[in-house]
């Protein structure tokens, strides 16, 4: 690995790889947000930073002070751009050459990110700065499948990011089937995360939604094809986002392929994902895991162990109230599915 000046040393790597070798996930890396800024922006205010609403290959595009622009991006940077830089961050540019280029990145506030999948141990940022972030699932096409759900709000609360999870195309459910499929996530509403059920097609929700993501910076993340870009184009009919109908012209669909930010006025930003299948389970080990499912803590005190793992150990009250449905089962089942995980090699 080429070295670096060591103030560069903490903006694009995580830190389980910096060194160069791999070290010991610990406690200090669970969670790592890449916030480190880049460049010498110690004194940059962020109200008077650019925004990065998209990025292309060695430039991005920027929005400050009600104007859209192109900015290059320097090619260390470029590099390891999906690292290095995201959505949503805050930015400064130098045009003394008279060209825009990117001049340094302020630290981030929160990020959202994943393992890039050909180096789990890279983080590739989907998003900064973000305040919540809107998990969007959806009825029968595709089918709600509330275990990728856990996944999902592990990796949102990793970043920093408020967790919202939104179910989308209810209209495709009878009023029965509807109060079923939205009980079956009563244990997130229990933990205080916001459940949405809306459908675009009946523009039902979405008044919820508005007021949701009002005056805030959202990410709205999920499979391909749940209405993602449907529910940006409900909430704001100006922007206008290419969904996935198919093409009158049988070209094929179209669909999100980076993330872009919008700017709805008065402070509310949405970032379009592209789909995201899964999210990894980097650096995270068995202890930690534990603080994903906070409503455990409260009955973990009765099991007879106090290092108990809530797996195999006798007289374990989490399993016992799981057991006797006074904790979610669900949830439960969900621990025991992604501690499994853990213990695998590859992750
Ligand atoms: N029935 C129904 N279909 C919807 C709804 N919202 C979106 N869709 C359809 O689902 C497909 C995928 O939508 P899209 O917004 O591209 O999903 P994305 O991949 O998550 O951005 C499109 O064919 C939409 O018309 C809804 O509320 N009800
Ligand atoms: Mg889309
Ligand atoms: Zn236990």
């Amino acid at each position: 690995m080429k070295k670096r000046g060591r103030e560069n040393d903490e903006w694009d790597e995580p830190a389980a790889r910096r060194g160069g070798k791999r070290r010991k996930p610990d406690a200090a890396d669970d969670g790592a947000i890449e916030t480190g800024a880049w460049g010498d922006v110690a004194n940059v205010d962020p109200r008077d930073a650019a925004i990065v609403i998209s990025i292309g290959s060695g430039r991005c595009r920027l929005f400050h002070e009600e104007r859209e622009f192109d900015c290059m991006v320097p090619p260390e940077l470029a590099k390891r751009q999906k690292s290095a830089l995201a959505v949503g961050d805050r930015v400064v540019t130098d045009t003394s050459d008279g060209v825009c280029r990117l001049g340094g990145v302020l630290a981030r506030r929160t990020v959202l990110s994943r393992p890039d999948p050909l180096n789990p141990r890279v983080q590739r940022l989907i998003a900064a700065n973000i305040d919540v972030v809107i998990h969007v699932v959806s009825v029968k096409a595709p089918p709600l499948r509330p275990r990728l759900i856990d996944r999902f709000l592990i990796a949102i609360q990793r970043g920093g990011a408020q967790a919202a999870i939104c179910v989308n195309k209810i209209d495709l459910l009878d009023d029965i089937e509807r109060a079923r499929e939205l009980a079956t996530l009563d244990p997130y509403r229990a933990l205080g995360v916001p459940v949405i059920g809306c459908s675009v097609k009946a523009g039902e929700g979405i008044a919820e939604l508005r007021a949701l993501v009002e005056g805030k910076t959202c990410a709205l993340v999920g499979h391909s094809g749940v209405g993602k870009s449907s529910i940006l184009n409900a909430l704001d009919e100006r922007l206008d986002i290419a969904t996935g109908e198919l093409h009158r012209r049988g070209t094929g669909r179209h669909t999100t392929t980076a993330s872009t930010l919008h700017d709805l006025g008065g402070g509310t930003y949405l970032i379009d994902t592209p789909g995201i299948r899964e999210f990894g389970l980097w650096n995270l080990t068995l202890e930690t895991l534990r603080d994903y499912f906070p409503e455990f803590a409260e009955p973990g005190e009765y099991c007879r162990f106090n290092d108990c793992t809530h797996l195999h150990e006798p007289g374990c009250a989490v399993k016992e109230r799981a057991e006797s449905g006074e904790l979610s089962r669900a949830r439960y089942d969900a621990y025991v599915r992604l501690a499994e995980d853990l213990s695998q090699p590859s992750r």
